[in-house]
């Protein structure tokens, strides 16, 4: 069988680089699209490129942007993929209330853009289309756990786009016939998640702490609740969905839900410190049991204006007809990040801007 080939748009984010791997580890050709940035931002993927002028090379990064149609259509023209994954996004919940016109045109128009770059380039028939749909979809409002069928409803400018991406996915299976199918991804994280994320960031404030680079971390609402697993076994979901012979829309999860509060409580119990919660709301403090230091302060910032209060999904069809199941534990997963972040965070290159 001659080799596949995929294009992998959002290859510099966290997902983009674990299903980077994947793809050639499974003898896939990979292009992945890079926005133009004024600093470097391809480090989650740097380790896998070689020079493209080596004749082993199986990977390769275009230059493009979702809000940009035409370039969409010149690298899908060029590349003429297999296999279309589109990660891409301002993925950030609470950055989207700030960038509601940005997020709904990356996140929503850019989805449209790729469909139609398929339809009007012919490749609709033979090109499978992955979307990166969310359980921000189902906005922790009534049924719990949240399933394939449980309704949606958009808290955020991110899940209102991302609900617009999922519909456009369902309807050009639909009206065209494309092989397009939606993950409804339950949160995923891993040592190569964004630092502004709250599992990151309470990761590299753990190490940043302990190596005495940091004073304290400010988080917002301890409270949410979050079905978190890791971003390895997601990518691996995501590639089953495009292998299915006929396309549909699964949701990926561990069905376990924590709160963030717990988050913090177990990150820092791997570097031996044990937190203790004192004082109300906006008042309450989290401190080291053993020294009493003051280490965890809320910051009414990270609140936001409409808040997702519990994530937990129930990823039975994924398990039942994709033989998808996750293998990673909260408690490893909140142990691999502090663990690597102690070693990214170095007396030496401490970074003390760790808020976000
Ligand atoms: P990241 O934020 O780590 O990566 C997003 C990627 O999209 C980056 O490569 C980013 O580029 C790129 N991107 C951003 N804006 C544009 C644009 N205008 N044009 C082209 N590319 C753009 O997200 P994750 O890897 O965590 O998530 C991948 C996808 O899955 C996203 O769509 C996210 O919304 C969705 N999702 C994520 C979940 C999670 O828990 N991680 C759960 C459910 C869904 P750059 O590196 O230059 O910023
Ligand atoms: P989320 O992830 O909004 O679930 O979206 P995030 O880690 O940003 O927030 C999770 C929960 O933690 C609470 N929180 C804080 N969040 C951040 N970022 N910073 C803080 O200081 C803080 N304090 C408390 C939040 O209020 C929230 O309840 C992620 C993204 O990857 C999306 O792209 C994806 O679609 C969903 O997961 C599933």
């Amino acid at each position: 069988m001659s080799e596949k080939k995929a294009l992998i748009i959002g290859v510099t984010g966290q997902d983009g680089s674990y299903l980077t791997e994947l793809l050639l580890e499974k003898g896939y050709r990979v292009h992945g699209l890079k926005r133009r940035s004024s600093s470097f931002n391809t480090a989650r993927v740097d380790h896998l490129y070689i020079d493209p002028r080596s004749p082993d090379v199986r990977f390769h990064m275009h230059f493009g942007d979702l809000t940009d149609g035409t370039n969409l259509c010149r690298v899908i023209q060029e590349v003429c993929p297999d296999e279309i994954y589109n990660l891409g996004a301002q993925s950030h919940v609470q950055v989207s209330f700030e960038t509601p016109e940005y997020t709904a045109n990356t996140d929503a128009l850019g989805t449209l853009r790729l469909l139609e770059a398929m339809r009007l380039l012919k490749v609709g028939d033979h090109c499978r289309f992955y979307q990166a749909s969310t359980s921000e979809l189902f906005g922790g409002i009534g049924e719990t756990p949240q399933r394939e069928g449980t309704p949606f409803h958009p808290r955020s400018p991110y899940a209102a786009a991302k609900l617009y991406a999922y519909w456009m996915t369902v309807n050009y299976r639909e009206a065209y016939g494309f092989h397009a199918s939606n993950g409804i991804l339950f949160n995923h994280e891993s040592p190569r998640r964004g630092e502004t994320f709250v599992t990151r960031k309470i990761t590299r404030a753990v190490a940043a702490i302990e190596w005495g680079l940091q004073d304290k971390l400010f988080l917002g609402n301890l409270d949410a609740k979050r079905d978190w697993g890791h971003a390895r076994d997601y990518v691996e979901g995501m590639w089953r969905i495009v292998q299915q012979d006929v396309p549909d829309d699964y949701v990926l999860a561990t069905g376990t839900t924590h709160t963030v509060r717990e988050f913090v409580e177990r990150a820092f119990e791997v570097v031996g410190k044990s937190i203790e919660w004192d004082g109300v709301g906006v008042e309450e403090i989290g401190y080291d049991r053993r020294s009493g230091r003051a280490l965890i302060e809320i910051d009414p910032r990270y609140f936001r204006p409409a808040e997702v209060d519990i994530l937990l999904g129930d990823a039975t069809k994924a398990r039942d007809r994709l033989g998808w199941q996750q293998t990673v534990s909260f408690e490893d997963l909140v142990s691999e990040m502090v663990e690597s972040d102690l070693r990214v965070i170095t007396r030496e290159e401490g970074r003390n801007d760790l808020h976000g």
